[in-house]
């Protein structure tokens, strides 16, 4: 096989003028365009609506490249797109070899007529993708409707990442471009197309059967095969037919090594390498028994993974693209947010079907993680159509996907698509003819399920998130005995943070608040004079219908109202942490009945205002330092019963194995005197909620609003320490603290210490301009009990440049 890899810089020209740019592959024409200085940053101020011109033009990626004899010799010449964004015609040495529609898609095009020797010049078309939306949409023959977070209509009617046309989180950039393999390959003796396996366990043993996919054009009677995994190897020749063959092995490991997922055991990897007449394809595999249990109980049918035969209750959050210019995407981004979604405990991630089929290097870290992926196929919020040429289309896209990425120990499950079925209450003509788009949906779902039962036939397939199963695909969604849900109430439904412990979910895929980004980002996009929660600017950079006016009709129910922008920003990540800490800690509170929460979302596309707990910059918001706690393995909780008089404490335990910790419940005043302590010892067996004891009501005052509950649970890795207040915070008795803090340089880190003569609440620091992670935040300081907390910086910084940056926020600076 040789290879010519056709990564690199190109020429990036815009067809209606014929104006060059230097363009690199992997990346998009956005992002080349603003290298080259000729449009200004589409994140700043309302750039995006300066740059909209450009979706509106043809794009012509062009480079040249030189090919050796050889390569003509081979009986077999192939150019692999993959990932081609979107509408495109490929021309080599102006001959046509062939168009994509569909960026989901692998093509491979014979290209071996069109080769010379020497130097051959390749031309990738990209054609404006508004226009063949209407047209698309036009020649369907009845209306049909498309999301309204979308800018530009019909996108349902292109196979290209949804949210590129705006979303309501989401900037509106129609990229273009190619961000997967773009190769020339060569060989004479069949090529690999695809290795998977098939795992069967019995205990103690592992039955793993390999396929590899080869292809020829001609048939070739002999060629070497070699298959190793872990220590055991396969050789032997084998003959391929014209066109695809599947050759098929088997291995035995005896004592296999599982995978786990995070926090219930260690995420070992087999390697696994084939080579077929001189072609070699790697790929590391998992050994672990994936079940969905669907069992029906006194309430339902459960929804629960299990791996290896354990429950695995999955916290984690929703995952969107990681920038909106996928030029600016690098390897070293998916690591850094993959790494604190694991530092956060979170074990699941849901990749959302508005988005795409992530990158390999994704679904490689969640393996090495041990980070579960619930994989949307790529459809959201509105109907489909299915015409035979879209599932034919959606057909391939399917099975490649599958395919290229059952394997991973990681995948736990394939789901149809994101609130499809729910989108249908949203438009009138969904509305006005249900039973069209329900039989549309079905079709679609059926291509979907197929190729998850060919190709990955231990493979869950979901039909839609939310859904009540297989069993009822049209049934309203949003069933809290069966299936998931997403939870909204709270936050698009204008409810208390109150509901969350109302909701019974079997598993949450869905629930969140918004918060503003903070400082940091904010000057990142907004000028100065811009610095204000209502100006222009951070209207613009927030998408979600009526956003800002919910975080700030918030502010008046919770909290007193910030007196500057600055606390503005900061309350509102306040508030959004305690709005997912509340559900959260109710969901965990559910288990074995709800055996899931996912909150929405974790990263965010471009700077803005949004559900996210890491900011675009990669900044952690409060909420990810609550989630770190929130998600720990064991959690000490107070769950009020009649709000605000009295309740249970609970523990809340994810761990497989037993624990024994103390608990100490301790009662204070709002001038930090303790009312009252007490200390439970206690041996958890096994994942569960364990009721400690009753928070006894004739402990509190006639004045619930003059006391605080602070829970510690010690023991464990770490101690946990758990705040609760009978009212709301602004009715408290809340006392204005003075918080001091110093910055020393230890050896290993640099850390703040801090104090305070009375307590203080969501004591929170911001390394203003300096990137890195504190060890904890958004804490509760008593006085008499300081805390010392590391900072871990992304840089070189030290205690000097910090204590300038440094900034501390509680709620008691009033
Ligand atoms: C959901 C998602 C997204 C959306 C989010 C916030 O239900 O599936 O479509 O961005 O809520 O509104």
């Amino acid at each position: 096989m040789i290879e010519i890899d056709l990564h690199g810089i190109w020429q990036l020209i815009r067809a209606d003028t014929g104006e060059i740019t230097a363009a690199k592959v992997p990346g998009d024409n956005y992002s080349a365009l603003y290298a080259a200085g000729k449009i200004e940053d589409p994140y700043y101020g309302t750039n995006e609506e300066a740059v909209q011109w450009i979706r509106e033009v043809d794009w012509i990626f062009r480079r040249e490249f030189e090919v050796p004899g050889t390569v003509l010799s081979h009986t077999s010449v192939v150019l692999t797109c993959e990932s081609f964004d979107t509408i495109t015609g490929i021309t080599i040495n102006g001959c046509p070899v062939g168009r994509t529609e569909n960026m989901f898609r692998r093509y491979i095009f014979d290209v071996k007529g069109v080769l010379k020797a020497g130097t051959n010049t390749i031309e990738i078309r990209f054609f404006s993708v508004p226009g063949f939306a209407r047209e698309r949409s036009a020649s369907f023959g009845r209306p049909f409707p498309s999301t309204k977070n979308s800018k530009v209509p019909h996108i349902n009617f292109v196979r290209k990442i949804q949210c590129h046309a705006g979303w309501d989180w989401g900037i509106c950039l129609l990229v273009s471009g190619i961000y997967g393999e773009c190769s020339i390959r060569a060989t004479s003796a069949g090529r690999i197309d695809y290795v998977t396996t098939v795992q069967h366990h019995e205990p103690g043993h592992c039955r793993i059967a390999v396929t590899v996919e080869a292809y020829s054009p001609v048939r070739i009677k002999k060629v070497p095969l070699e298959i190793i995994l872990g220590g055991a190897r396969i050789e032997r020749e084998v003959s391929l037919g014209a066109g695809i063959t599947n050759v098929r092995e088997e291995f035995h490991i005896r004592d296999p090594i599982l995978w786990w997922p995070h926090g219930e055991g260690a995420q070992h990897l087999y390697g696994l390498t084939v080579s077929l007449g001189g072609q070699r394809v790697g790929k590391r595999i998992g050994l672990r028994k994936l079940e969905l249990i669907r069992e029906a109980d006194g309430t339902g049918r459960s929804m629960m993974a299990r791996i290896n035969g354990r429950n695995i209750f999955c916290k984690g959050a929703n995952w969107i693209p990681v920038d909106a210019m996928p030029g600016r995407i690098t390897e070293n981004r998916y690591e850094y947010l993959l790494g604190c979604a694991a530092a956060a405990h979170m074990n699941t991630l849901r990749v959302w079907g508005g988005g795409q089929y992530e990158s390999d290097i994704f679904y490689r870290l969640c393996d090495e993680k041990g980070i579960l992926v619930w994989q949307d196929f790529m459809f959201a919020c509105m109907p489909y159509p299915a015409t035979g040429e879209f599932l034919a289309d959606v057909g391939e896209e399917a099975v490649h996907q599958v395919k290229r990425l059952k394997d991973h120990p990681s995948i736990l499950l394939w789901c149809g698509n994101n609130e499809v079925l729910e989108s249908f209450q949203w438009y009138e003509e969904t509305k006005r003819n249900t039973k069209f788009y329900q039989d549309q949906l079905l079709k679609l779902n059926k291509v979907l399920e197929k190729a998850v039962a060919v190709f990955d036939p231990d493979g869950i397939f979901w039909p839609g998130s939310p859904s009540n199963g297989p069993e009822h695909p049209l049934d309203p969604p949003q069933d809290q005995t069966t299936g998931d849900i997403h939870f909204w109430n709270v936050w698009h439904g204008g409810e208390p943070f109150e509901s969350y412990a109302e909701a019974k979910p079997r598993f949450c895929s869905e629930f969140g608040f918004q918060s503003f980004p903070s400082i940091d980002c904010v000057k990142s996009f907004a000028p100065e004079d811009q610095r204000d929660i209502l100006s222009p600017v951070l209207t613009f950079h927030q998408r979600s219908p009526r956003g800002n006016d919910i975080i700030r009709e918030t502010f008046d129910i919770y909290f007193k109202p910030p007196r500057t922008f600055e606390r503005a920003l900061w309350l509102s990540q306040v508030q959004q942490a305690v709005a997912v800490k509340t559900a959260v800690e109710s969901f965990r509170s559910l288990r074995p009945h709800c055996m899931g929460a996912l909150y929405w979302q974790l990263n965010d596309i471009w700077p803005v205002s949004s559900w996210s707990s890491l900011e675009y910059n990669g900044k952690w918001k409060l909420l990810h330092y609550m989630a770190r706690r929130f998600f720990a393995p064991v959690v000490p909780v107070f769950a009020a019963r009649h709000i605000p008089d009295a309740g249970e404490l609970l523990i809340l335990s994810d761990c497989p194995f037993p624990v024994s910790m103390s608990l100490t419940v301790s009662l204070y005043d709002f001038s930090g005197k303790c009312l009252h302590e007490e200390t439970h010892d206690i041996t958890i067996e096994g994942p569960g909620t364990e009721s400690v004891t009753d928070l006894d009501a004739r402990l509190l005052p006639d004045k619930p609003e003059n006391i605080f509950l602070v829970l510690t649970l010690t023991g464990g890795e770490k101690t946990i320490e758990n705040t609760f207040m009978f009212r709301p915070f602004k009715d408290c008795s809340i006392r204005k603290a003075a918080v001091d803090f110093s910055v020393v340089e230890e050896k290993e880190a640099i850390v703040v210490d801090l104090s305070t003569d009375v307590p203080a609440f969501f004591v929170s620091l911001d390394a203003e301009g300096i990137p890195g992670v504190f060890g904890d935040n958004c804490f509760t300081l008593l006085p008499g009990r300081g805390k010392r907390i590391a900072f871990h910086p992304a840089g070189k910084t030290n205690a000097g440049i910090l204590g300038k940056a440094l900034r501390v926020e509680h709620l008691g600076t009033d």
